[in-house]
Formats: structure tokens, C-alpha cells, sequence
């Protein structure tokens, strides 16, 4: 019963939007609005709005590298000493040779477009955001006058538009102003031009030195205002009087040509964006803003059931669910921003989603709002390729490019490796060695998982053009690796040393530093197959091919440990009461596929075990994970419990101690805290992976599909293997689903329910898109050895062969 059907959707798609009767009196109330180069946050208000600006190469210092040329020379002594136990002289060791410093420079805030319009006691306020629009509005009366603000960060036009309108004629008065906590040049003027009266407000923002890096950018940030009123320049500031509509078009850039090179003009970079808008009306800016956003965004469509919360303003709309998880249609909007998010922070060119996104008012941000690549960058991306949104993560790409020639002077320097590595951070200028102290810092593999990101997106896409273009740089990766493994006298197997499980040491050591922990172990596998597949597909090799297998063949096993837990390392020294929020082994178990529950059944019950251990509340971050992972433990229960401890309100930072639990701000900005959006992101990837798998040798259709979720609709959802899906369910069970395929294939389709009239599944899985990861089999002792997991139910397979372009139409019996 499958065939061609036309594409309707049988639910239609909800409205989603953000909304307060009040405007914001704190940043994290305020709205983001962004198109990846710019960003802003809107407070609505009405006596006088501020929009806080970001340019996303608006960073301190200059070019720069943090290779320690004392390193190298102490590499065999610390190696040496981990293998012998002294693990503390390795920590003391690499503090001292290998992290010298510079950590990183920052990403700034650019400043704050200011309107003064002196409106005190309005009345019927409301301000919103709208998803589907990327629209932010304010509107409210004064004096008896109904006045309207939109503003949006055309994905069109590299501008931030802001328009205002009084509902009477003349009634619009107020000055525009712009204020940086940088040092900072402002010009007004208003000239006459051959179109009338051009009225301009010029500011200049030095940026910062930062561990002897001295500045090397600075922004100019412009603002044109074109209005039915009248103009003068005030200071500076520009004063629009009498007027009925004012629209301000906001540019900003800085030099920053490339991590190398600074030689850009800002200035100019302005004009010449002012000068593309030249003659393009508001509605004209407007419409192209919208067709670029909804090509993106209207791709996938979630909808869960209302409840009567569902109409309360969003702040307390997530007061509210802690008591009544009822108002699923919040977890939906909560996706849905997650989406917006990425869309409005990461396009093809820019700059990747930094630890706040774009969005960042402080000038010394947490982390300084930097690249953390031990695990929080690389949640930023997990939404992308699941939620059709395929091309935020460009700018990704770029950034692993740039590191895998950075990086490649770091391996060379600090360890005499070839191929290129990066540690936990990095910055705009792509700074690859290790930084902070050794115990987060002194982990090489952090470039290495950025890799598994190319392999994936092929996975999803079959881009085999995408996949040549980024050949060099997964291949640096494992060039790196296959030099920087060394044997372990302990055991015979190749592990990565020095190293850490991020963050985190075992029992007994003092230090993090270790050899081969598990999550080096699962990363260095995913890049050496992945490594090795592409180079079969695209430069056939057999002698380059048969090394890495090889090498993957010596890698450590996976070991159960005494309680029952997968390993964190490779001696059995996890504390079971320890809830630390990294819970880095598990990367195996999600993002990658090496934990199958029907593969390896005993693997599957040692990540259980270990997750029950580190309990379900956790930083803002570490909750996204965790959805992931109760996900991909095929408990959707367990995965919605999550979420709703997630959906604990935080009103600020400031009330920490009267909200411990409180995981989402005002504004829906995920609270670590503070905030840090890979919770955002971690979130709306962990909902994609309940309501679909494929990773492990087939399409899982609804695999962790909460109770409480017993109907509901989705659309668009990218498998991969190259497919979109939409679904259906009720009572809890599959009902229909469509699949479009974008590759002429067999696809594998697993489902709980029986399917109508498909091809029962037969052998190994047909696609190798879709394949399951072919790890060894894990080290675990015959009294902890679990044939089976509750959790691992019954399950139909079927092979489906499809063709690129067509869509099937899939009915359970
Ligand atoms: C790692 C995490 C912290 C935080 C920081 C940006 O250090 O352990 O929780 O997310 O990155």
C-alpha cells in the first residue's frame, strides 16, 4: 500500500510565537532576532527601546596562534609517566609545556541602538516574536494613539530592519542614539542627497587587547533612518519629529577579512550594503526576509496538542508546565525556536554559533563566548542535518577547514604529528592548541569530533561533492591520529596520550590526564572508519585503507565496569554517585552508533546503568544531551522527563537560589546557567531523535515516543540515507508516514507497529548510509553480561527501494 501521494499536511501547521504583555526590563526577556552576521536583542520598550547589537566577527585581539614550542620536547616524559601511573606529573608537566597560553581570545558585544520616545502608561502592550515570521513586534497605546514596531534581521539583506508607526498622523517623536561599552566614535548627520534628506548615525567601536594580543578589528556599526517626518542631528544623536512612519536600516562590519588576515575596510563594507538597499522598499525588504527565512524554516512542522496553559504568555506559560507538563504544544514551540535559533545564528559564509549563539551583550562573556569543541559546538549542529536545516552548518565546515590548516602547525609543533588536531577551544582566529589548564585542556581530539561532522552530513545528504571538498580535512584528522596513537604497555592497544574524558578524571588520580579514555576510543574510530569509507568511495587506496583498519582493529574494546556502568576509562574507576554533567563516554551512544541495542545488547544496559547514575537534572547543556541519550535508549518517557526538567523556569541569573532548578530564561534562552545556547540546540535535536532514528541500520519510525505524546503530527524531518519524512500518530502509534526520497535507494524502515504491504526486511542493512557501526565486541564479565533490556522491544523491518524525487506513502496494519 505505498505509492505516489500529493504532499498535504493533515494537521494544520501551528502558529508559534513568543509573547508578553510586558516589555523587557532584563536582557534574557528581551528578544534575538539575527541573520547569522548580525544579531540583536529587542526590549520592546516604549519610553525608550534598546535593540543590544552583535557583528559576528566582532571578536578581541588579532591573528594569533597558541602553539607551545616547549612542548614537544616533554611529550615522551609525560607519555611515559601516564603509563606508569604518575599521572599527576603528566597534569603538572603539560600545565607547564603545554598550556601556555594565550586561552582564547572573545567575542564582543557591538552596542545598543537606543530610541527615546518618552511613552510612559501605555496600554493594551503586547510584544512578540514570531517563529514563523522571524519577526519581532511591540505595539501599544499612548495619548490615545495606537503605536507598532516590527523588526527583523533580513537573512535577504545583510541588515536589521526597524520600522515604527503611529496610528495617528504626525504622532511619531523620538531620537535614535547608539551606545557601546567599547570605546566609541558617534557621528549624526543629516546631508541633502539626490533623493532627499539622507539622515545617517555613524559609530565607530574599537575592539580589545587581550593577552598580549592587541587589538586587531574594529566595527562600524551605521544606521540610516528614512521617514515622512523631520530629521536634525541633536549631538549624537538624530531627532525625528512629526512624523507617522520612521524605518531605520541598521549595517554593520568590522576588517576581519579571515583568521589571517584584517586588512578589510568596515566602512566601506557599510556603504556598500546601505547602497545595495538603495531603492528597496520596507515591504519589498520585507518579503524577500520572508522567502528566504520560510524556505528554511517551514521545511519541518511539529504539532502536539494544546492545553489550557497554552494561551498564558510565554514566562509564565513555563512557570506553568513544572506543574502541568499538559501544554505539549510548548515542547513544540520550544523546537521550533531551537530551529529559529540556528537559522537566525548560522548561514553559509558566516561565522558558526559560538556558546551564546550570536547573541551576547557582556563584555567579558562566560567562556568568552568562544568555541568550547569537548562538546558544545558540536551540540550547536546536532539539529541541523535532522531538522532539514542542512545549510547552517556551512559555516561549520569553514571553521573545521580553517583549524585543519591551523591545526596542522599545532600537531606539527606540539607533538610532531602530521595531519592537523584541535583541543577543547578554539576562537574567530582558530587557535588549535590547548588552553585554560591541562584537565579540560589537554584533549586532542576535539578536532578530531568536529570531523565526524563531514562523514555525518554525507550520511544524511549522499553529497559525495561535499564530501570531496571536505576530504582533505577528515583525512588531516586521521592523519593525525594515526601518528599520535601510541601503544599502551598495559594492554597492547593504541591509545590516544596524553588525554582527557573532558572535564572529568577517575577515582584515584588527581587528574583527568589519562591514556586512551572511552570517548577518544569511540571518537578515533568514528574518524578512522569514516576516514577509511571515504577514501574507498573517492580515492581508493588499499595500502592507506588497510592501515586504518588496522589501526581501528587495536583500538581498546568498550569494557563494562563493576556497577554495571560502561566505562569512562580504561581501569574500572567510575564512582557511581558521581553526577558530573559530561558524561562524555556515552558520545558513543549518541551522537554516534556505537552503542546498538540490537548489537550489542550489553553495551545498551551499561549506558542505562550509567545514565541512571548521573541522574536526570543537570546544567542547562548536559539536560540536551541527556534527552539524546534516553532517546536513543528508546525511552521516551524518560527522554519527556527530561525535557520537562528542562522547562524550569530561570526569571535571571540573579534568582539562582530561589529557582536551583530553573533551566530556561524569560525568553525561552536555555540557562546552563548562565545562559548558553547548546541547551537550545542539544533540545530540539534530543525531540528529532524521539521521533526518529537512523543511525543504526534502518529508519526507526516513532522509536522513544513519550506516553504522554499519544498524538501528534511532524513533517519534514530528515533521515539519513537521504530521506524527509512526515508522520502521523495516534494513541501512541504510527498511523501514516510519507517518505520523500532525495536518493534512488533501498531504505531499511523499522517500526513497532506492522506495516501495510512492504517488503519484510531481509539479511544485512541494504544501504550503507544507514549502516550500523561495526564496533568490537565489549569487554564485560560473565555476571554482568544482560542478554536483553526492557527497553528493547519488538520490532518490524522492511526494504523499501526508492527512487530520488518520489514520495511513499507508508499505513500501519
Ligand atoms: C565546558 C563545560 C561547562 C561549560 C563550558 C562552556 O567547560 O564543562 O559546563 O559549558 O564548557
Amino acid at each position: 500500500m505505498f505509492g505516489l501521494v500529493a504532499v498535504v499536511s493533515l494537521v494544520p501547521a501551528q502558529e508559534h510565537k513568543l509573547w508578553y504583555s510586558r516589555p523587557a526590563e532584563t536582557w534574557l526577556e528581551a528578544l534575538p532576532i539575527g541573520n547569522s552576521h548580525l544579531a540583536g536583542m529587542a526590549y520592546g520598550g516604549t519610553a525608550r527601546e534598546v535593540i543590544q547589537l552583535n557583528e559576528e566577527t566582532f571578536w578581541s585581539g588579532g591573528p594569533y596562534h597558541n602553539n607551545s614550542a616547549t612542548a614537544y620536547a616533554h611529550l615522551q616524559e609525560v607519555r611515559d609517566s601516564i603509563f606508569a601511573g604518575h599521572e599527576m606529573f603528566a597534569h603538572n608537566t603539560t600545565g607547564k609545556y603545554f598550556v601556555v597560553g594565550p586561552h582564547g581570545m572573545r567575542y564582543l558585544p557591538l552596542g545598543n541602538l537606543t530610541l527615546e520616545l518618552g511613552h510612559k502608561d501605555v496600554s493594551d502592550y503586547r510584544r512578540e516574536l514570531d517563529l514563523g515570521k522571524a519577526l519581532a513586534t511591540t505595539s501599544y497605546n499612548y495619548n490615545g494613539v495606537r503605536y507598532e514596531r516590527t523588526v527583523f534581521a533580513s537573512l535577504a539583506d545583510n541588515v536589521i530592519v526597524v520600522q515604527l508607526k503611529a496610528g495617528k498622523k504626525g504622532a511619531l517623536t523620538f531620537d535614535v542614539g547608539f551606545n557601546s561599552q567599547l570605546h566609541s566614535k558617534i557621528v549624526a548627520t543629516t546631508a541633502r542627497g539626490g533623493n532627499g534628506q539622507v539622515n545617517l548615525l555613524s559609530a565607530t567601536v574599537d575592539g580589545v587587547e587581550q593577552e598580549g594580543i592587541p587589538a586587531g578589528l574594529k566595527a562600524d556599526c551605521k544606521v540610516l533612518v528614512e521617514t515622512d517626518g523631520n530629521v536634525k542631528t541633536e549631538f549624537e544623536s538624530l531627532h525625528v519629529s512629526d512624523a507617522t512612519t520612521a524605518t531605520l536600516y541598521v549595517v554593520a562590519a568590522t576588517n576581519f577579512v579571515n583568521y589571517h588576515d584584517v586588512s578589510g575596510d568596515a566602512a566601506k563594507k557599510n556603504k556598500e550594503t546601505l547602497a545595495s538597499l538603495h531603492g528597496k522598499s520596507y515591504k519589498q525588504l520585507l518579503k524577500a526576509h520572508l522567502k528566504k527565512y520560510q524556505d528554511q524554516f517551514n521545511r519541518v512542522s511539529l504539532v502536539l496538542p494544546k492545553s489550557a496553559n497554552s494561551g498564558l504568555e510565554t514566562d509564565r506559560r513555563v512557570a506553568a508546565f513544572e506543574k502541568n507538563p499538559g501544554d505539549l504544544d510548548l515542547v513544540a514551540l520550544m523546537f521550533q525556536f531551537g530551529r529559529y535559533l540556528l537559522i537566525s545564528a548560522s548561514q553559509p559564509g558566516g561565522q558558526p554559533a559560538t556558546l551564546q549563539g550570536k547573541w551576547n551583550d557582556r563584555l567579558n562573556a562566560p567562556w568568552d563566548s568562544k568555541y568550547t569543541i569537548n562538546i558544545n559546538t558540536e551540540m550547536n549542529y546536532w539539529p541541523s542535518d535532522v531538522t532539514n536545516l542542512g545549510e547552517t552548518q556551512m559555516p561549520l565546515f569553514a571553521m573545521v577547514k580553517d583549524l585543519g590548516t591551523t591545526g596542522a602547525l599545532t600537531a606539527r609543533t606540539l607533538y610532531g604529528c602530521g595531519g592537523w588536531v584541535a583541543h577543547h577551544n578554539t576562537d574567530l582566529w582558530r587557535i588549535a592548541g590547548p588552553v585554560d589548564i591541562p584537565g579540560p585542556g589537554m584533549f586532542p581530539t576535539g578536532g578530531a569530533w568536529l570531523s565526524t561532522h563531514i562523514w555525518q552530513h554525507y550520511l544524511f545528504t549522499g553529497d559525495r561533492n561535499f564530501l570531496a571538498e571536505m576530504y582533505p580535512t577528515l583525512k588531516g584528522a586521521a592523519d593525525f591520529l594515526l601518528d599520535y596513537l601510541q601503544t599502551d604497555p598495559r594492554t597492547g592497544c593504541l591509545v590516544t596520550v596524553p588525554t582527557v574524558s573532558p572535564e572529568h578524571g577517575p577515582r584515584g588520580t588527581g587528574t583527568p590526564l589519562t591514556a586512551g579514555a572511552t570517548m577518544d576510543n569511540q571518537i578515533v574510530f568514528d574518524v578512522l572508519t569514516a576516514t577509511q569509507k571515504a577514501t574507498h568511495l573517492l580515492h581508493p587506496d588499499a595500502t592507506y585503507e588497510q592501515r586504518l583498519a588496522e589501526t581501528v582493529a587495536k583500538l581498546p574494546p568498550m569494557r563494562v565496569g563493576r556497577y554495571g556502568q560502561l566505562q569512562e576509562w580504561q581501569q574500572d574507576a567510575d564512582d557511581p554517585r558521581d553526577q558530573h554533567r559530561h558524561i562524555s563516554h556515552l558520545y558513543g551512544l549518541y551522537p554516534s552508533n556505537q552503542v546498538s541495542p540490537y548489537r550489542y545488547p550489553e553495551l545498551f544496559a551499561a549506558a542505562a546503568t550509567t545514565l541512571r547514575q548521573r541522574g536526570d537534572m543537570a546544567t542547562g547543556w548536559s539536560l540536551g544531551w541527556k534527552i539524546n541519550f534516553w532517546a536513543r535508549m528508546l525511552d521516551g518517557d524518560h527522554a519527556f522527563k527530561i525535557i520537562s526538567n528542562m522547562l524550569h523556569l530561570l526569571p535571571d541569573d540573579s534568582k539562582y537560589n530561589e529557582y536551583p532548578n530553573g533551566r530556561t530564561y524569560p525568553n525561552l534562552f536555555d540557562a546552563h546557567p548562565p545562559f548558553q545556547i547548546d541547551g537550545n540546540f542539544g533540545y530540539t535535536a534530543g525531540v528529532a531523535e524521539m521521533l526518529v532514528q537512523s543511525h543504526d541500520g534502518a529508519i526507526h519510525l516513532l522509536p522513544a515516543l513519550p506516553s504522554a505524546w499519544s498524538q501528534g503530527e511532524v513533517t519534514g524531518l530528515r533521515t539519513r540515507g537521504g530521506c524527509v519524512l512526515d508522520m502521523t500518530w495516534a494513541d501512541g502509534r504510527l498511523t501514516e508516514a510519507r517518505l520523500h526520497a532525495t536518493l534512488t535507494a533501498v531504505v531499511r524502515i523499522r517500526s513497532y507497529v506492522p506495516l501495510k504491504g512492504l517488503k519484510v526486511a531481509a539479511g544485512e542493512c541494504p544501504n550503507a548510509l544507514l549502516a550500523p557501526a561495526d564496533v568490537k565486541q565489549p569487554l564485560v564479565s560473565e555476571e554482568l553480561k544482560e542478554p536483553s533490556h526492557p527497553n528493547i522491544k519488538k520490532v518490524y523491518e522492511y526494504d523499501l527501494p526508492v527512487k530520488a524525487g518520489k514520495t511513499y506513502r507508508i499505513v500501519s496494519e
